[in-house]
């Protein structure tokens, strides 16, 4: 058996999907530990899922430093200190240097609420809902300079059914979040995935534009 993978994870707000990884590693579905949490905000909901799990945390504002880069070098070190094999933004919402991107290169995963490479950026489900899209979705991708913009590695979808608010929207997603990120870590953490020339590769094979298993 080989080692158990060094997991950090990025977080802004409530962290369910931070739970779905702390959970994973857990009950052994990932062959990780969850080492370290690092919210840029203070007081949120995922905080106190890493203390409840006994995970070190750490807070580092934003708001204290005068330039991205400054923060991100900050954020960097701070990560550093966990020794991760694999970094996961879960919800964290300050988009990052190019420095920073470049010192966790193929090894930092986001999940992004959109079936990529539709509706980069924020607020995707009421653009999808506002689009008149009739499936919706969700993208874990490798994360590059290019914001929402790296290889796919699998999505999930969803129906938009007439009526819905993007909270309904946004619930039905958060349900596949769920189940796919915990996937593509363990991927990961078995040593299966990687990012070459710019391609997300399973077993060695590069993968669709949309991801593992998409139909189309
Ligand atoms: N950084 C890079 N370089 N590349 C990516 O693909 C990234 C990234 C940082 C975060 C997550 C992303 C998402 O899934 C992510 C992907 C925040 C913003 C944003 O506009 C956009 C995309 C994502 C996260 N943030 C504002 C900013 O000024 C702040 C918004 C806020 O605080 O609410 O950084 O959607
Ligand atoms: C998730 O829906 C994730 O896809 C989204 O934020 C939510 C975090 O939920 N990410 C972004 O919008 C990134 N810009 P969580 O804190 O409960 O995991």
């Amino acid at each position: 058996m080989t080692a158990q993978k060094r997991i950090v994870v990025l977080i802004s707000g409530s962290g369910t999907n931070l739970q779905a990884i702390i959970d994973a590693c857990k009950n052994q579905y990932i062959d990780g530990d969850v080492v370290g949490v690092v919210s840029n905000k203070a007081d949120v909901y995922g905080l106190t899922r890493a203390q409840n799990a006994n995970i070190s945390t750490c807070v580092l504002s934003h708001k204290e430093f005068d330039s991205r880069e400054a923060y991100d070098a900050e954020l960097i070190a701070n990560i550093d200190t966990f020794q991760p094999d694999l970094v996961i933004l879960a919800g964290f919402m300050r988009i990052l240097t190019a420095g920073f991107v470049q010192h966790f290169q193929g090894k930092l995963l986001n999940i992004h609420p959109s079936l990529l490479p539709k509706y980069q950026g924020l607020n995707t489900h009421q653009r999808a809902i506002d689009a008149g899209d009739k499936e919706h979705g969700v993208s874990v991708h490798f994360v590059t300079e290019e914001l929402d913009g790296g290889p796919v590695i699998l999505q999930a979808k969803v129906p938009v059914f007439e009526n819905d608010s993007a909270d309904d929207l946004a619930s039905r997603v958060h349900e596949q979040e769920h189940r796919i990120y915990p996937l593509v870590a363990k991927w990961f953490c078995q040593s299966r995935l990687a990012m070459s020339a710019g391609c997300a590769k399973l077993d060695g094979n590069a993968l669709p534009e949309n991801g593992y298993a998409s139909e189309d």
